[in-house]
């Protein structure tokens, strides 16, 4: 049994891949555990179906727990339910931007805690639709030492969705590569009001993205020693930008929707390191606030 703690987007979508029967979602402290999570399935491909996914009983106890709860809820989330869970039951956190994944870490490091990087696409146009909006890939990493021998456990598990999972020995690593991309288009989403390919001409874009990618090159080294230059970060971002074109970026919809973003955890975390390691980071200070004060 799998359980999820997070019945959002991307929680309803691993609820709805993974094998019916051997999937629930784990209740808040204090929420009723006999009704069920219901919501009709779009599939990326095929026709619409029903899912119906239980809570997880008092009792029963899940071989893996995934996390699919927002960034900035992550650590109360987690602390409300843990004491259910044994010691050893494998932790797998799903979120976005890099901060979160450490401090869950850090309060529990007897606990195996894993951290996963995903590129499926998932959405809730309505609220009781779940739409597949694009496949990707899945890598699945260990954030603390006893994490290490579970990593093949729970890629094992995740796979029985038929979705594509991989290990990865280096998640913090792989966290970082994709906190690039989010930090060089969510905000500027969030703040210019527009979809991801519309940013690549706007004023704000073009004055500040070669400093934006300096300060993200330079914290990289820094945090996990890559080595990648400003010019080819921008364009890692320009492509993403442009294949993502008519996209309505995460951060955008969160605003959209007067819904708490992930800020902290994307350009904010990257100042926040910038502060620690005396590297100066003014575009990823200047973003993060401006997107703290749309909310
Ligand atoms: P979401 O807002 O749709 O879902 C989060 C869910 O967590 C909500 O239903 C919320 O009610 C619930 N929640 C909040 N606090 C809780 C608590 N204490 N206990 C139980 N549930 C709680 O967000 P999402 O789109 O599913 O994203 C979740 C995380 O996954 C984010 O960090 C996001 O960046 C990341 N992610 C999402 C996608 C995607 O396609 N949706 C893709 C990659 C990564
Ligand atoms: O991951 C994304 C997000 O919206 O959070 C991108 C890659 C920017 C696609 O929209």
């Amino acid at each position: 049994m799998i359980g999820i703690l997070g019945a959002g987007s991307l929680g309803r979508l691993w609820g709805a891949m993974l094998p019916a029967g051997g999937v629930a979602f784990i209740a808040r402290p204090g929420e009723p555990t006999g009704a069920s999570v219901d919501y009709r399935f779009r599939p990326f491909e095929g026709p619409e179906s029903q899912v119906r996914i239980p809570f997880l009983q008092p009792g029963d106890e899940p071989e893996l727990i995934l996390v699919t709860t927002k960034a900035g809820d992550t650590l109360d989330a987690v602390a409300g339910v843990i004491n259910q869970f044994a010691i050893d039951t494998p932790i797998l956190l799903f979120q976005n931007g890099l901060g979160s994944q450490q401090a869950v870490a850090k309060r529990w490091p007897e606990r195996p805690i894993l951290a996963a990087s995903t590129t499926e696409g998932a959405n809730r146009p309505e609220s009781g639709l779940l739409v597949h909006a694009g496949t990707g890939d899945t890598w699945v990493g260990p954030m603390t030492s006893p994490a290490k021998v579970t990593v093949r456990k729970a890629v094992t598990m995740l796979a029985t969705s038929g979705m594509k999972i991989h290990p990865e020995t280096d998640i913090v690593q792989r966290l970082w590569q994709k906190l690039i991309i989010n930090a060089g288009i969510n905000p500027y989403t969030a703040i210019l009001d527009c979809p991801n390919g519309k940013i690549l001409d706007a004023p704000l874009y073009q004055s500040t993205i070669d400093q934006l990618c300096l300060e993200l090159s330079q914290l990289m080294d820094a945090a996990v020693r890559i080595r990648q230059t400003p010019d080819a970060l921008r364009e890692r971002i320009e492509q993403v930008a442009r294949n993502t074109a008519g996209n309505t970026s995460s951060m955008r919809a969160d605003v959209q929707r007067g819904r708490q973003t992930e800020i902290d955890f994307i350009n904010g975390y990257v100042a926040k390191l910038g502060k620690e390691l005396g590297i100066e980071t003014p575009v990823n200070q200047m973003l993060t606030e401006r997107v703290q004060q749309l909310s």
